[in-house]
This record gives C-alpha cells, structure tokens and sequence, in this order.
C-alpha cells in the first residue's frame, strides 16, 4: 500500500496511488475520493515542495525571532515547547494552484504544476500559538508584517533563495496562527516541515512555512520571490518578467467546493444518486450554503451541510439526485457567510500564474435510462 518516495535530501511515505506531478521536488495530490474525512491522514495530505527537503540536524537547529521585537529570541524545539502551552488546531491547508488544470484547459500556463482538485488536505496541527511567541518577543509599534523564512532552497529563482513568507501583523497575532510540531497526534514529518512549521489558517498555503527557521517583525511584506509570486497577475502579464509589485498579493483563500461523490466519468443506475463533497471558506469565514445542480445548472437544490467544527476546517455536505437519463454534468457552488458565491467558470477568474480557480465544481457522470 505505502511506498517510500526518496528524494535526494529526504523520505516522504504516501500512498501508492498519490498522483505524482513531479519527483523532484516532489509534488503530489491524492485522488479526490480520498478526501472523504474530515481530517486527512498522513501518508493522503497532499505534497507541495519548491525545492527538495533540506537536512536539518535537530540537535543544533534553531528558531530565531528577530527584527522589530524589544527581545529577540532564539530557541531550540525543547525551549519552545517547555516555554510556551501547547495548542491543537483542526486546519485546511489549501495550494493556491488547487485546480490549475482547469484553468490551463481554458488557455495554457506554462511551467507551473498542473494541480487537480485534490491539492487541498486538514490536519489536526498542534505546536506553540505564533501569538504568544511574538508577545514573548514583544512586537515594537512599527511591526506590522511577520516575515518567516524556511530551510530549503529553491531553484525556481536567480540566484537561488530561501522559501519564505509573510502575513501582516494582525493575522500573526489573532490567535489560530500555529507553530506547529505535530500533525494528527504524531512528531511532524520531514515532509511536512519538521522540526517546525507555520500554519496559517484559512490562508493560502503558501503562507504556511515549512522548515521554519526565522521570524522576523518588519514593517513591509516580505521581499523574498515567493511573497509575490503568489500573486494575480493581470491577464496581459508575462510571469517570465512581471515585477513583485505587478501582481494582487494572494492572503485568504476564496470560497470554494468539490465533488467527491460519485466518482470522475461515473456510469450510474437511474434513480436517486447520493452526492457528496465539500465546501471550504477562507479566513475567518464558514460555508454558508452549498448548492448542486444535477443538470449542468439549470435546476439547483440545496445540499445538507455539516456543522463547521471550526472556522479553519472545510465542511463536507451532502445530498440525493435524481439525474436525468444519459450524459450529465453535476454542478456544486458554495456561498460564504458574506454570501460571496463561486464563480461560474475558469474562463471568469484565469489569470497568467493559475492561481485562486474558485469556480464551480463540475462533475461529468452518465445516468442509465
Ligand atoms: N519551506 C517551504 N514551505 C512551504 C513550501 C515550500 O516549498 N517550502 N510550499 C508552500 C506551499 S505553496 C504549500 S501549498 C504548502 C504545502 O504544504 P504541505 O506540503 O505540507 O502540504 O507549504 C507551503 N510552505
Ligand atoms: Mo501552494
């Protein structure tokens, strides 16, 4: 059931029928259906790498907090976790490129991966709250970003760089932001950012740091490549020489949904048909309403939602069909609790990286007569 994917720098256990994107750095998704639960398993969670995993030694490493803070810290993982109470969070994680390949069938995005809808995963994370380490620190006035940079180094720039991140102030110290070192009850994996990683609730991925080993406080975003690369550019840009400011910087993620329930090119009896998905809202917001449609959108019904266990977790829904007979398309949309709703089509939200696809969640089945 379990391979061992090696990278040159690390080991990554996931399911033999992960889809692979690429080896090196590993970049992976498991298939759709696999994300029935409501937190996903270790060797499911979806993998998203810019470069291969760095060898940290545990002993020695470190994190540092530093910048715009009265007390500058620097703590092994031993000193965090005895300095500060442990928090457990249930959290999404979700890709910005979550659903790239369709935007690339609408016009083609070269050399970016090409995400299906399964590059979305939520663990149950615990580790230090990013709030009191920065209260520990103690945050000057002019410190409005906090600004985390990884181990790893990427080669997706020139010269090669750090990943790194930031988020403004205001987000870093609300509370849901995590330090984590465990992920559903058991040590971080390498994978996943060992020995210590960020989580940024309802936020994209991106902003969720693996390998930390920097915190600083400093008036501006961050000014490393990956800070603006999330980013929309307008439709015209060329990402080849789009510039850090071109771009709308991507934070919290948009409302969205995906079908799990029945399978892609499913060939199902006529009569009722259960359908099953679920529904994620960004930032401090939860799913308010999930609509399917079981003709391509004409005629909508409401699905039956699940109780959001938190603000930071997807919700999954479900309902039953009667599909008319012969090739279909099942549509799910989503609406927030600000009734911000999906849009239609990728053709509505393409932009030259392929980030942010929101759009309604199609699904081609055929119905028996
Ligand atoms: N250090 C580091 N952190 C990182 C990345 C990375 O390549 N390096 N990828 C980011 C992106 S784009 C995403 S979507 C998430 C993926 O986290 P996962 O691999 O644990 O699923 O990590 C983020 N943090
Ligand atoms: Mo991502």
């Amino acid at each position: 059931m379990e391979f061992e994917h090696r990278s040159n720098m690390g080991i990554c256990d996931k399911r033999a029928d992960m889809i692979v994107h690429q080896a090196e750095p590993y970049n992976a998704e498991p298939p759709p259906g696999a994300l029935v639960g409501q937190v996903t398993p270790l060797d499911t969670f979806y993998g998203r790498n810019h470069g291969p995993f760095p060898l940290i030694d545990k002993a020695s490493w470190r994190l540092r907090v530093d910048g715009l803070v009265e007390n500058p810290l620097e703590l092994s993982l031993d000193e965090l976790q005895r300095r500060f109470p442990e928090r457990n969070l249930v959290a999404t994680l979700q890709c910005a490129g979550n659903r790239r390949a369709d935007l690339m069938l609408f016009h083609d995005i070269p050399g970016q991966v090409p995400w299906g809808p399964a590059a979305i995963s939520t663990a149950c994370w615990g580790g230090a709250g990013l709030a009191d380490v920065l209260a520990e620190a103690g945050l000057q006035a002019q410190a409005t970003h906090i600004a985390f940079t990884g181990a790893d180094v990427s080669q997706d720039t020139d010269p090669p760089q750090p990943f790194g991140a930031s988020i403004p102030a205001a987000k870093a110290t609300a509370g849901e932001v995590l330090l984590a070192w465990a992920m559903n009850d058991q040590a971080l994996p390498t994978a996943h950012g060992a020995p210590l990683r960020v989580v940024v609730p309802g936020w994209i991925g991106a902003r969720s740091v693996k390998w930390l080993q920097r915190i600083t406080a400093q008036a501006e975003p961050t000014d490393n490549y990956f800070q603006a690369e999330y980013s929309i550019l307008p439709p015209e840009a060329d990402p080849r020489t789009a510039g850090p400011g071109d771009g709308i910087t991507l934070g919290p993620i948009a409302i969205h949904c995906a079908i799990l329930q029945p399978g892609k090119d499913a060939q199902l009896p006529s009569g009722p048909t259960k359908v099953t998905g679920f529904a994620f809202a960004g930032d401090d917001r939860t799913v308010a309403r999930v609509d399917v449609s079981p003709d391509g959108g004409n005629l909508w019904i409401h699905a039956d939602l699940d109780t959001a266990e938190n603000p930071w977790t997807w919700q999954h829904w479900h309902t039953t069909l009667t599909l008319p007979p012969g090739e279909t398309e099942l549509v799910a949309r989503a609406w927030d609790d600000t009734a911000a709703v999906q849009p239609e089509s990728p053709a509505t939200v393409w932009n030259p990286r392929g980030y942010a696809n929101n759009s309604w969640a199609r699904l081609h089945v055929t119905c028996s007569h």
